[in-house]
């Protein structure tokens, strides 16, 4: 199957090796090597990107921006085919994309220091406030509704009256602490009607694995962009915070190891205000606590949403699977919760460190 693939890049069977990359929930990836020369070979889940064709194009419109605006900016666009066609399509297999592999970088799974955190914030940053002048709402939607809070509590809600009646009883405590949140959903609704808080080319998707680093450990390049599309900034910080603060990630079934670090706040905070502190409005950097709460509760309550509904997104390795992630990240939020007043510090600090207010 990859061979039929490979030959429309005009790379030949025999030279080429290939070998499953470990990677997301949702998306396949393989090395390739063929000719001396590495490749990123990636199988587009279209069941959940519905439209290939507009995550190639909106790939293309953001690479033709940087490459006019920004030309020093390393941004990792797909190998065109020998067609020139930026994706290739077999029917039994589905939509797959290939991108060169980075020299001399290589990908981390697990932040251990604040110094990763501080790159990785940085990368994230860099990227939105080199798009900032980019109007985003020319990109596609490449997965509709994809951050909106409102209606992901609004399948959470149906999923737990409307789901498998097992799964429900069993989630019944942590369905009823998710509802008790609501306020977040609230708080997003503001930011949705405030006409100052802007739509921007996000990322949606700032796990450490897709931030590439070179040998010294300093940040090179994202990758992974199949959710770049409009969206809030509190997207791409929320889910750094998601997934850097605590040293045990959503898989964790040892609850009490789930923790956040004041020393990787700060870091992620300091890389992305300065980088990007400036293009936010006043009102934007009063939600940088905030960013935290939405896309942890969010992921929470698409996780229960799914164990509810016979794991039909995510899937399930054993069969409370998805129960246990949504546990793992509520949790996570109360551990973020407890800390509001240490953190809104950090976060005065950082702004006032790059000159910047805002409006509380
Ligand atoms: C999915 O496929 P992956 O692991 O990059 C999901 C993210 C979630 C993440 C949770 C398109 O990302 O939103 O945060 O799982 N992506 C999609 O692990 O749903
Ligand atoms: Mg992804």
């Amino acid at each position: 199957m990859i061979h039929s693939i490979l030959k429309a890049y005009g790379i030949a069977d025999e030279q080429s090796v290939v070998e499953p990359l470990v990677s997301g929930l949702i998306n396949k990836t393989w090395k390739v090597t063929s000719a001396g020369q590495d490749y990123i070979l990636q199988r587009i889940n279209h069941f959940v990107f519905k439209k290939p064709y507009e995550v190639a194009t909106n790939i293309r419109l953001v690479d033709e921006y940087l490459a006019q605006h920004h030309p020093d900016y390393l941004f990792v666009a797909p190998v065109k085919t020998l067609s020139n066609e930026d994706m290739v399509y077999n029917k039994d297999d589905g939509y797959f994309r290939m991108f060169p592999y980075i020299k001399g970088s290589h990908t981390i799974n697990v932040v251990s220091s604040p110094d990763q955190a501080y790159e990785a914030a940085l990368q994230f940053g860099t990227f939105a406030r080199l798009l900032s002048n980019f109007d985003a709402e020319k990109l596609h939607d490449t997965i509709p509704d994809f951050h909106n809070l409102t209606l992901r509590y609004y399948q959470f809600d149906d999923s737990s009256k409307y789901g498998n009646a097992k799964r429900i009883k069993r989630a019944k405590a942590i369905i009823e602490d998710a509802r008790k949140h609501l306020h977040i959903v609230e708080q997003f609704e503001t930011v949705r009607l405030n006409k100052r808080i802007k739509r921007r080319v996000m990322h949606h998707d700032t796990k450490i694995s897709n931030v590439l680093f070179d040998e010294k450990g300093k940040g090179l390049c994202i990758i992974d962009l199949d959710t770049v599309m409009p969206g809030y900034f509190i997207s791409d910080v929320g889910d750094m915070m998601r997934t850097y603060l605590s040293p045990a990630n959503e898989e964790e079934t040892d609850f009490s190891k789930i923790e956040v670090r004041d020393d990787f706040f700060r870091a992620i905070v300091h890389g992305y205000v300065s980088s990007m502190g400036n293009e936010l409005m006043p009102e934007e950097r009063d939600l940088i606590l905030y960013s935290g709460w939405f896309l942890i509760y969010m992921q929470a309550i698409r996780f229960l949403a799914d164990y509810c509904n016979n794991d039909a997104y995510y899937g399930a390795k054993y069969e409370d699977h998805n129960f246990v992630r949504a546990s793992n990240q509520l949790i996570l939020l109360k551990r973020l919760e407890e800390k509001t007043d240490v953190f809104e510090k950090i976060i005065a600090d950082e702004l006032k460190r790059n000159n910047l207010f805002t409006l509380s």
